[in-house]
């Protein structure tokens, strides 16, 4: 079958509108597409995360529920400070943690004593949602809510009379805050928690317990523009890819089946062939916790690291949905927001000028899509912009790039690729990463669709070289110490003398689940034959989020370390990435 593919109106104005005609596989039936609320949320490409609560003045990331509401009483709250923070840094909206796991509500909800109408702030008349619901609007930004389904403080959580409160809390959320555009369920379920008093481990199914369908028509009814994010098991709109590091695979395809289980590598790069479209939200901290921690101060994502998330999510489309922590005192610290806003501005700055000259269709052998690009005189790039409608569904599987230097076509690939040259999917926008080349002429070619490519928009520009950064050297800390294992479960790190220790480090290992310590008992010695613990309890979100976790202790003279794993993600036999014994 012959067929004309087309390149829909091109937004931008340099680029000429054409076709070319090329053999096209059967049209498939039917092209999943976005609904008008997930291509809305696709326009977006940023917004904020915003994680506040008691943790941040326990200095955890999991509460455990029973933390007293006396806690909360910022000097300084200022939910101004947070909207312009996050409009500065490029955000179009922001999702409020207004419960997280320990329960604790932000806004004083009609259900619960554990919230801010029982804290000191305000004298329990504060209401945190309603402030930064103001306070976006006011900035021109959209607003959400992140409401935990796991909640370590509730007394019934696992029995169905939490669902009727978790709904009862949601519908408050939904109806007294104005337009909310996306609603954030955390999967997270550690099992153990407070939950009145009962201090014990609830498991629960996660494919039945919640009951989403209810609760889903409850949002749609009472948010009809509301995206639904779960990484349960019932599909919402959006979907997790996997990680909290800040990317997405290269090949990410906005579709998954409704109805099956999804694997680890489906959330990285969707489903060719799923039938419902279910975009990527790519989720990070500009620090390393989702929480403020002042010993991570100095640990705020530098600009480069901020710009390859970029490139992995918003290059690989995605939305990247980056946080920034409050710290105590009820501001964004300062730190973050300065990088913030120069991550801005080198995105302003690195897609400032389209250095596109001219686009015109040719003709292939293979009667593929193809295009010349011409440059503008005399330019150096080093990305490559293209985008599809994807109102039409995404149809990209695969496609080159060349550059003409000096009368040769060379083959460019995707230099943050981690698999083969990168150059696979397109959808809302890709962006294609290499090292500097001086050409006059670029050459774009689809090599795969699933049905006739509608390509919307190319773009090349020049990125800046970002010189600023310090480098991580990434040697081990642990390199000085004799670390050897007593049982699967049970390391000893023997220091090389003995030495105050003030607190112990553990980076978990990073390739897999296999062998992460989720809980813990710390013990030191100096003999061999006394042991005083020093530190004994959880590393909460360790699982998705591996990074380096610090035990503080009083101060306590040891030689040896004895690191106990009370319980493990997965596996049998503990592991580590690095430990780091901090001493006076
Ligand atoms: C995770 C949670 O457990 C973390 O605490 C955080 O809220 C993150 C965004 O999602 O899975």
């Amino acid at each position: 079958m012959k067929k004309q593919w087309k390149v829909l109106a091109l937004t931008f104005p340099l680029l000429l509108l054409g076709g070319i005609g090329m053999s096209a596989q059967e049209q498939p039936k039917a092209l999943p597409k976005p609904t008008p609320n997930q291509r809305r949320w696709q326009d977006m490409e940023m917004y904020a995360f915003i994680h506040y609560s008691l943790n941040t003045y326990t200095d955890q990331e999991w509460g455990f529920g029973n933390e007293s509401p006396q806690l909360f009483n910022p000097a300084d709250l200022d939910c101004r400070q947070w909207a312009r923070a996050c409009k500065q840094a490029g955000m179009r909206g922001i999702i409020l943690t207004a419960k997280h796991h320990c329960g604790f509500c932000l806004w004083p909800s009609k259900y619960t004593d554990y919230s801010v109408k029982n804290a000191p702030w305000k004298n329990g008349k504060g209401d945190v949602v309603r402030e930064l619901a103001d306070a976006c609007r006011e900035e021109g930004l959209q607003f959400a809510v992140y409401l935990s389904p796991w909640d370590r403080n509730h007394p019934e959580y696992g029995r169905p009379a939490y669902i009727t409160y978790f709904r009862n809390q949601l519908r408050e959320l939904l109806t007294n805050y104005g337009d909310i555009f996306e609603v954030w369920f955390d999967g997270a379920n550690g099992g153990d928690g407070w939950y009145g008093g009962a201090n014990e481990m609830r498991r629960i199914d996660r494919k039945t317990y919640y009951e989403w369908p209810e609760t889903y028509r409850m949002i749609r009814e009472l948010q009809p523009k509301c995206l639904i994010w779960n990484d349960g098991s019932d599909r919402g709109d959006l979907r997790w890819v996997g990680n909290e590091a800040g990317s997405v695979g290269e090949t990410n395809w906005s579709l998954l089946n409704k109805d099956d289980d999804v694997t680890s590598d489906m959330l990285r790069h969707g489903l060719e062939n799923g039938d419902s479209w279910v975009a990527a939200e790519t989720n990070t901290s500009i620090r390393p916790g989702w929480f403020y921690h002042e010993t991570e101060n100095e640990n705020v994502k530098s600009l480069s690291k901020l710009m390859d998330t970029y490139y992995k999510s918003v290059g690989r489309n995605s939305c990247l949905l980056l946080n920034f922590p409050i710290a105590p005192n009820g501001r964004i610290h300062p730190t973050d927001s300065l990088r913030g806003i120069a991550f801005k501005r080198m995105i302003d700055e690195v897609f400032r000028e389209n250095l596109i000259k001219e686009t015109h269709p040719v003709n292939t052998p293979a009667n593929a899509l193809s295009y010349i690009i011409d440059i503008k005189e005399g330019a150096s790039f080093n990305r490559f912009l293209v985008e599809e409608d994807i109102a039409q569904g995404q149809r990209v599987k695969r496609f080159t790039l060349q550059a003409f230097v000096d009368g040769e076509w060379l083959p460019l690939k995707d230099a943050l690729s981690e698999q083969g040259d990168g150059l696979t999917t397109i959808g809302h926008r890709r962006i294609i990463c290499f090292p500097t080349v001086k050409a006059t002429k670029l050459r774009f070619t689809v090599t795969e669709a699933k049905a006739e490519p509608v390509i919307k928009r190319f773009g090349v520009y020049l990125a800046p070289d970002i010189s600023s950064d310090t480098p991580d050297a990434g040697e081990k800390h642990s390199s000085d110490y004799h670390i050897f294992f007593g049982a699967d479960k049970m390391m000893f790190v023997d220091l090389p003398q003995e030495q105050t220790v003030t607190a112990f480090r553990y980076l978990p290992p990073q390739e897999s689940h296999d062998g992460i310590v989720t809980h813990y008992r710390i013990s030191a010695t100096t003999d061999w034959s006394h042991w005083e613990t020093i530190g004994e309890g959880e590393f909460s979100n360790i699982v998705n989020n591996p990074i380096w976790q610090t035990v503080r202790c009083k101060p306590t003279r040891a030689k040896v370390i004895r690191v106990e794993a009370l319980r493990l993600a997965q596996g049998s036999r503990m592991g580590y990435s690095d430990v780091e014994v901090i001493s006076e």
